[in-house]
This record gives C-alpha cells, sequence and structure tokens, in this order.
C-alpha cells in the first residue's frame, strides 16, 4: 500500500507528520510540510518582516521577456534575485537604490535554519531571502529555481497572509502539477530530488488575512552564492 502511494520513503514519525492536521498529504521525495512551524514566534516574524519591507519595499521587476511579473519582490541578507531585460541573476545591491539589502534578520535565520534541520539538512546557511508578496489575481508561472550556485543545499519557504494554491510539477515542464494547499505559517522545505522540480502559484484568492491584511507574503531561503 505504502509502496503504491510512493510513500515507502517516508518513516512512520514523518507520515505522523504529514497528516497531523487531519489531511492526508502524499507529496514527492524531497518535500517536507512543516504545518503552522512558522507561527512558533510569528510576532517577532511578523514585526522583522515589516522592518525588512520598510527598509526594501515590494516592488514589480520586469522578465527578460519585457513582462510586468504580478508578483511583486524584494529580499534580505547579503544576495538578492533581480530580473530585468537582461536575465536573472543575484546581486548584493538594491537595483532601485544602490543600497546592499537589508540584513536578514535573525528571527528569519533561526526560522530556516530550524526547519531545514527538520527535514534532515544540518547547517543550512542561507545568504539569499526572497519576499514575494501577491495581491488577489497574483500568480507566480511555472518555474525552476536553477540559478543557485551549490543544488544539494534546500529551498525553505515561509507562507504567510492568504491562503495559496502551490503548484508542485515534475522534473520537466510538461508534467502536471500537483496542488497543494498552503496557509498562514506553513513551511516547506524542498531539497533533494525535489530541488530542481517545475513549481508555481495559482492565482491568488480574494479575502483579508487578520493580520497581513490583502496579501499573501512568502519567503524563500536560499544558499545563492
Ligand atoms: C519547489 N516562490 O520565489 S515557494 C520563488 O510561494 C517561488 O512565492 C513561490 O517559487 C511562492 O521562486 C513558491 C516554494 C518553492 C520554492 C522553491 C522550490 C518550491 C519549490 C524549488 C523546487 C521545488
Ligand atoms: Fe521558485
Amino acid at each position: 500500500m505504502a509502496e503504491q502511494l510512493g510513500l515507502e520513503w517516508m518513516d512512520g514519525d514523518r507520515r505522523r507528520r504529514l497528516s497531523d492536521d487531519g489531511l492526508e498529504r502524499c507529496l514527492p521525495e524531497g518535500v517536507v510540510w512543516l504545518p503552522r512551524a512558522a507561527l512558533g514566534d510569528e510576532a517577532r516574524l511578523l514585526l522583522d518582516l515589516d522592518a525588512v519591507l520598510r527598509a526594501a519595499p515590494c516592488r514589480h521587476m520586469t522578465t527578460p521577456g519585457g513582462q510586468r511579473m504580478s508578483v511583486a519582490m524584494t529580499h534580505c541578507g547579503p544576495l538578492g534575485w533581480v530580473s530585468d531585460r537582461r536575465g536573472y541573476r543575484y546581486v548584493a545591491t538594491d537595483p532601485d537604490t544602490g543600497a546592499p539589502w537589508p540584513a536578514m534578520p535573525a528571527s528569519f535565520q533561526r526560522l530556516a535554519g530550524a526547519c531545514a534541520e527538520r527535514a534532515g539538512f544540518q547547517s543550512f546557511e542561507p545568504d539569499a531571502c526572497l519576499v514575494n508578496e501577491y495581491v488577489p489575481g497574483a500568480r507566480l508561472s511555472l518555474h525552476q529555481d536553477a540559478d543557485e550556485r551549490d543544488m544539494t543545499q534546500p529551498i525553505v519557504s515561509v507562507s504567510l497572509g492568504l491562503p495559496a494554491v502551490f503548484l508542485l510539477g515534475g522534473l520537466e515542464r510538461r508534467e502536471r502539477p500537483q496542488r497543494v494547499p498552503l496557509e498562514h505559517g506553513d513551511v516547506v522545505v524542498w531539497g533533494g530530488p525535489a530541488r530542481l522540480r517545475y513549481h508555481g502559484v495559482a492565482p491568488v484568492a480574494g479575502g483579508a488575512h487578520p493580520r497581513l491584511g490583502r496579501r499573501r507574503v512568502n519567503l524563500t531561503f536560499r544558499r545563492a552564492g
């Protein structure tokens, strides 16, 4: 049975954890979902997020093809990802101001490190934290994260605010994506064989979150350089 479901790689503990909110979720190898893991120090996390957003406001970048992204983004930590007509790359300064990206708050580093460790990655030290901001209707089309240097390092993602449906595809673009609902406080660690899966976010539905209002904010922690 477990084999048929593709669960043979999971130990009993992890299988229980996946279902401990009563929602069965069968995720591919290398994906570890930690429901509500970001809420342990929620107040601190949201205060620190506010400070980052004040220092480096989210902006809509342009794809190399000239499209304005519906997601607005900014960064903290030594490196930030930028996209413009020249392509994608990681850079140490905010192109809008020429200043370094704001420092990565200690609360962010602690959360990312602790979640990576729960997923089996010791001493994860991210040098980039992407902050994506979605208002209702914003989406992220299917893509791979392949601009980081070391693909043995995981990506840790933290969902905050409005819920979203995450689209988890395969290693090739044509594979039909699985829909994974993510809520405020959920953390997902993507590593190993899942690191290069295609993924995206379905258009965010309307509504308002009690703490973050009419938006979803996603943090992704990466080892980029
Ligand atoms: C699966 N962000 O910033 S995070 C991105 O919700 C991005 O804002 C989405 O995709 C968001 O690049 C999803 C989850 C994520 C990040 C990296 C992955 C999922 C991944 C890498 C491989 C497989
Ligand atoms: Fe991505």
